[in-house]
Parts: structure tokens; C-alpha cells; sequence
């Protein structure tokens, strides 16, 4: 059995969101981030830096923090999402990084700027070079349906932050059709229902 330490975060989602679509048996853990659950002596014992998500595989005694490299664990558990042919192993390897490395942390400063109202300090260049990187993207959805060509792990792994740019950034959203689109059929997936059914209880 494996358990999930998670909360309702776009990190947080990612390892539920392929649980569920690998239907592997997994126990979850939520964490009440608020209340610095996360900060607990037993909680630090798992993870130094107090951070989620987190994974315990009994199974073999491994825990494991940093989402891509949960979702990747559990993908070559399972044998699927991450597929074996080395063209579209990489392609899913690009895009899962295309998404962590050039959007979140980009996306992540302007949500904080924006919560925390130091919006008018970003300079232009930095939202417009975040803009470009988005461009890729969503260009990428145009002309294919996933983002490895087929339906892999970089599709759930780049799904939360879809979901948050269109709570957080709804006007910069509305201009990425094929983001859209794209988010529409990966948040219908009956898998993707039930971790966020799971993660974020009504
Ligand atoms: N790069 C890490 C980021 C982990 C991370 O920063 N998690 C946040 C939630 S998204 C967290 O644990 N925050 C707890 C805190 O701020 O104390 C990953 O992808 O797992």
C-alpha cells in the first residue's frame, strides 16, 4: 500500500490526479496547510523542508517528495503514462518540464504579486516573456490533442496549473483557446473527477 501526504494545491494535485488514472490502491493523507500540519515533528520526519506532496510506498519503505518525481515513480510502477518508445518518453519529459520550469514559478510570482498587492513592481518584461512561454503552449494544444501527442503523464502533470491560471488569471486564460479546450477534456477525465471530488470535498 502506498500513502499520498497531500493538500488542495496544484503541487498537491498532481500525484492524486495519476493515482487515480493508473487505479493503483493508495491511502491519502491531507494536510491542513493553514494550520502548519505540514510543520509537525512527525510530518518533518518524512519531509525536512515540510513540504507536500509526499509519498510512502510500504511496499518497499521508499518516501518520496517533489511532485514529477512522485508522478514519475508511480507512471513506472504502474507501467503506463510514461511511455517506453525513447521519441515519446522524451516528449513527455519536455513538457512536464516546459510546465515546471517556465510557467509555475512564473505564474506562482503573479499570483503571490497579486495577493499580496506588489503587482504594480513586475516589470513588463517579465509578464511578457511569461506570456511567450504560455504562446508555446498553447500553440502546442493547437496542433495536437495531448501534449506528447498521445495522453501521458505531462497532460496531469501540467493540468493544475491550467486550473489555477484560470481561477488566478482569468483574463489572461480566456486568450488561450486551445488551453482551454485542452483543460475542459482533461478536467472531464472520470480520474481527474474524483482526485479533486477527493482533494477538495464540497
Ligand atoms: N517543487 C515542489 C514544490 C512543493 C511545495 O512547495 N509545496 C507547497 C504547496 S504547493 C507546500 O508544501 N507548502 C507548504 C508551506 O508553504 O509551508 C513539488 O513540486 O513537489
Amino acid at each position: 500500500m502506498m500513502t499520498l501526504y497531500t493538500a488542495a494545491t496544484g503541487n498537491g494535485a498532481k500525484p492524486l490526479l495519476v493515482l487515480e488514472e493508473l487505479g493503483l490502491p493508495y491511502r491519502l493523507h491531507l494536510l491542513d496547510l493553514a494550520r502548519r500540519e505540514q510543520d509537525s515533528p512527525a510530518y518533518r520526519a518524512l519531509h525536512p523542508g515540510g513540504r507536500i506532496p509526499l509519498l510512502h510506498d510500504e511496499s518497499n519503505g521508499l518516501v518520496l517528495f517533489e511532485s514529477f518525481a512522485i508522478v514519475l515513480y508511480l507512471c513506472e510502477k504502474a507501467a503506463r503514462l510514461w511511455p517506453i518508445e525513447p521519441r515519446a518518453r522524451a516528449q513527455t519529459l519536455q513538457w512536464a518540464a516546459y510546465v515546471a520550469t517556465n510557467l509555475e514559478p512564473r505564474g506562482l510570482v503573479l499570483h503571490r504579486a497579486q495577493r499580496e498587492g506588489w503587482t504594480a513592481t513586475i516589470p513588463r518584461s517579465f509578464t511578457e516573456e511569461y506570456d511567450r512561454f504560455l504562446a508555446v503552449l498553447d500553440e502546442r494544444l493547437g496542433n495536437s490533442p495531448f501534449l506528447a501527442g498521445e495522453f501521458t503523464v505531462a497532460d496531469l502533470f501540467a493540468y493544475p496549473f491550467a486550473r489555477n491560471l484560470a481561477t488566478r488569471d482569468p483574463e489572461r486564460y480566456a486568450r488561450l483557446l486551445h488551453l482551454q479546450n485542452w483543460a475542459t477534456d482533461i478536467g472531464a477525465r472520470a480520474a481527474v473527477r474524483a482526485a479533486y471530488a477527493r482533494l477538495e470535498p464540497a
